[in-house]
């Protein structure tokens, strides 16, 4: 709570251009917990994004086009503290500190860290294990109450609470515990090639994910090549029809149709009918945002004053934790 607010607090990585997976998981709920009642803080988690090798330019780039999709999703940066991560100190300085407030053991049972370690097997470095530690001091430096994250990400609010009741026990009440907020619908959008895998924003195969600002044309054929199956029933069945489902999932997210309504829609369809409807669903549902995140990209002087604007707004507020930490740990404060 700051000033009778709650807090909410949500990162993504620049590692990528954000999928549709990110947007109906994560960025388009960020808008919508905007309120008089709330102060959110929105991070593009660049340190994060070095866990995994990326190139400079790249990175610089991704970061700026980062938050003009935040903006053109509707994250108000008046209302909203939106910020970079490694523009405010205090996330590497409180990670240091809680590193040594997490087991090994505690980490080596993250799946992330599993699945990371497994595609980037050349590069396992320490960031990777030690990943969930950074974003744990992203949530604790703000005290937050509320963490909206894709379901992906709900083992690593576990962890970050655990070192927040840790670290209180032995060190006196400094953190908030909490809460994590996963969408009731798209909370884990799947990979358009492997529908076991979830889309991700860093797939080498650009033909698993449609990105936010993939054209008309890219979405259409990213949908067509889709993955289904060869019983040619439009039924959503997750266990046994994976890839239908995720089509039909995404449909849903994108129309706001229930279930039932959007199988009845294809019902003695075939799916290139489903993969066509899905497809335009979401050209329609992106339209506005593309057409917002290209006005914005063209004024590069004011997303630099809102990174600014949000790295002093949120340096405020990282500060006076840090400060309450070092002191429970003998430290000058
Ligand atoms: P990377 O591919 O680089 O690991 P990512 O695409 O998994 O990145 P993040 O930046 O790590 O995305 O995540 C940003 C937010 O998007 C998180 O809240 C995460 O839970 C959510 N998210 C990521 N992928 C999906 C998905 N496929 N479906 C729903 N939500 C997702
Ligand atoms: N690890 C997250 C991104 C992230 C995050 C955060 C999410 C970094 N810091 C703080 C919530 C709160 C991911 O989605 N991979």
């Amino acid at each position: 709570m700051e000033n009778g607010k709650k807090i909410v607090l949500s990162g993504i990585q620049p590692s990528g251009i954000p999928t549709i997976g990110n947007y109906v998981g994560a960025l388009r709920n960020w808008p919508l917990l905007q309120g008089e009642d709330r102060l959110c803080y929105y991070c593009v988690a660049n340190l994060h994004a070095i866990t995994v090798k990326q190139d400079p330019d790249v990175l610089r780039q991704n970061t700026l086009s980062l938050v003009a999709l935040l903006l053109a999703c509707g994250v108000d940066p008046k209302r909203s503290v939106v910020f970079v991560q490694s523009d405010v100190k205090e996330h590497c300085e409180l990670s240091w500190v809680l590193n040594c407030s997490t087991y090994m053991g505690e980490l080596g049972r993250m799946t992330q860290f599993k699945d990371k370690s497994s595609k980037h097997a050349d590069n396992i470095n320490a960031g990777l294990f030690t990943y969930p530690v950074l974003m744990a001091a992203d949530i604790l430096l703000y005290q937050s109450d509320i963490v909206p994250v894709g379901e992906d990400q709900r083992q690593h609010i576990e962890i970050c609470r655990d070192i927040a009741i840790r670290f209180n026990k032995n060190h006196g009440d400094i953190f908030t515990i909490p809460e994590g907020y996963t969408p009731k619908v798209g909370a884990r959008v799947m990979s358009l090639q492997n529908p076991a895998q979830k889309m991700s924003k860093s797939d080498p195969n650009p033909n698993g994910f449609a990105s936010i600002i993939d054209t008309p044309e890219a979405i259409q054929k990213k949908f067509r090549k889709a993955v289904t199956d060869c019983d040619g029933v439009v039924r959503y069945d997750p266990e046994n029809k994976p890839g239908v489902s995720n089509l039909l999932a995404i449909y849903t997210s994108f129309t706001g149709m229930s279930m039932a309504e959007a199988e009845a829609r294809f019902a003695g369809e075939n799916y290139g009918a489903l993969k066509n409807g899905t497809a335009e669903a979401v050209i329609e549902g992106l339209k506005p945002i593309q057409a917002e995140y290209s006005r914005l990209m063209g004024s590069v002087d004011y997303l630099h004053e809102v990174m600014e604007d949000g790295a002093r707004r949120a340096s405020e507020a990282a500060a006076r934790t840090v400060k309450r930490v070092y002191a429970a740990m003998g430290f000058n404060a």
